[in-house]
């Protein structure tokens, strides 16, 4: 797997033949920032996880059109999520999805992924799908189901997962139910409701004491009718009677049309009850497109949001939520689309650590609209690129991570050495 590895001197090269062009455009952003050090320091530090089932090719149920190259085993997604660090040194991450993703042998994994400098992020538990060996059906719903031997298969499977991410030195579980109904009359929603208490309750008895769980609410799919943890009110329902380990997590694309994602964050950051991210990007459902591909703005002003609210609660930016992308590449090469995805994020984390707090802060108690936006906009529409491209190069990354990504004919590398039809586990 020796292709895996982007040489270091291969990066310093290609940042040589860039870097004239990059510090000029450096020093003309930094002259009007002065805490920008500060802002490089954070940035390095902020670590984006990656999906391990978002490295192969997504699709629809019209169809899937698989790109070659694509990772055949756990070991290949640890290695593909390396590349991605060494050329970003901002994915410092995987999180696992299981049964998708079970380590066979915890060390050597371990080892893996410490090769590459990478840890494991949320563990992530699949009762939304029958596997071939299951003795009960979710067809109908999991934790929510009406028969308490369905409800104790979930939870058995949710502790097995658990015991999966203690192995591998994860601290926390993410549960994504796609329990819900299609129809008015299958379901009560009261029932279902305590059903799935009573069940996530059984999960987070098991948690270890430093581990949190993450409730992932969605607004529909695969159910259309209702979706049992439908909202961020429900999801926050759960979280707190769960206790104190238990949070919220917000998954960009899991929104009703035009919802105020934004004030959500804010709120539930507020509460102490805001878990951590799927970032992703959507025009209609969860179309879980690359981040800030479609609305970059609302990106930036979520990010604002959690700079406020984060340092409103001293918060450590970089440990204290979970950051996490969650896609699926129906048209693009995978690594590349997380490559953009962790690129707007970056971006959108450092224009909202632009925000003149202060001004804006004066401007919103004088209610001077036009200037609490000026404000705003001042930050979302500085070009942050090089500042973003600086850290990553002081990190030991590349200036341009797709361009040294395509200079190096990876993926024809992948395909030469996996395949050009392998099928990577996962959506
Ligand atoms: C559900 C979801 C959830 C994952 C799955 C892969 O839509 O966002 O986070 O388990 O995608
Ligand atoms: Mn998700």
């Amino acid at each position: 797997m020796k292709i895996m590895n982007i040489e270091k001197y291969k990066i310093e090269e290609y940042n040589q033949q860039a870097d004239a062009k990059h510090t000029r455009k450096l020093e003309g952003l930094v002259e009007d920032i002065n805490n920008y050090q500060e802002i490089l320091k954070k940035l390095i530090n902020f670590q984006i996880a990656i999906p391990s089932w978002a490295l192969g090719s997504g699709g629809t149920r019209f169809g899937r059109f698989p790109g070659g190259g694509e990772p055949r085993s756990l070991e290949e997604k640890i290695a593909d999520v390396g590349l991605l660090h060494a050329l970003n040194r901002s994915s410092g991450a995987i999180s696992l999805h299981i049964p998708w993703d079970i380590p066979e042998n915890y060390q050597e994994i371990r080892a893996l992924a410490a090769q590459y400098g990478l840890a494991f992020d949320a563990m992530n538990s699949n009762t939304f799908q029958d596997q071939p060996n299951q003795a009960l059906s979710y067809k109908f719903g999991s934790m929510q189901h009406v028969d308490r031997v369905v409800r104790k298969q979930a939870v058995d499977h949710n502790i097995e997962v658990i015991k999966h991410g203690i192995e591998l030195g994860s601290k926390s579980l993410t549960v994504w139910l796609s329990d819900g109904s299609c129809f008015p009359g299958q379901l009560n929603f009261r029932k279902a409701f305590q059903r799935t208490l009573e069940s996530l309750q059984e999960v987070y008895e098991a948690l270890p004491a430093d581990w949190k769980i993450f409730v992932e609410y969605k607004a529909f799919e695969p159910n259309f009718y209702s979706t049992t943890v439908g909202d961020w009110g429900q999801s926050f329902l759960y979280a707190s009677k769960l206790g104190a380990q238990a949070y919220t997590l917000v998954d960009l694309g899991h929104h009703l049309p035009n919802a105020n994602i934004e004030q959500i964050v804010s709120l539930l950051l507020m509460e102490g009850k805001l878990g951590g991210f799927h970032f992703n990007d959507s025009k209609y459902g969860d179309d879980d497109l690359t981040a800030g591909s479609i609305k970059p703005y609302q990106l930036f002003l979520i990010f604002n949001e959690l700079v406020e609210g984060m340092d409103a609660r001293q918060l450590d930016h970089t440990k204290d939520l979970g950051w996490m992308i969650d896609a699926s590449h129906n048209v693009k090469d995978p690594l590349e689309d997380l490559l953009q995805s962790v690129e707007a994020i970056m971006i959108a984390y450092a224009q909202a650590l632009l925000v003149d707090r202060t001004a804006l802060n004066a401007a919103q108690e004088e209610n001077d609209v036009a200037k609490a936006q000026e404000i705003l906009q001042a930050a979302f529409r500085t070009d942050v690129r090089p500042l973003v491209a600086e850290a990553r190069k002081r990190a030991g990354g590349a200036l341009d991570p797709i361009a040294l990504y395509r200079s190096l004919n990876v993926r024809q590398e992948l395909i030469k050495e996996r395949g050009s039809k392998t099928v990577a586990t996962g959506l």
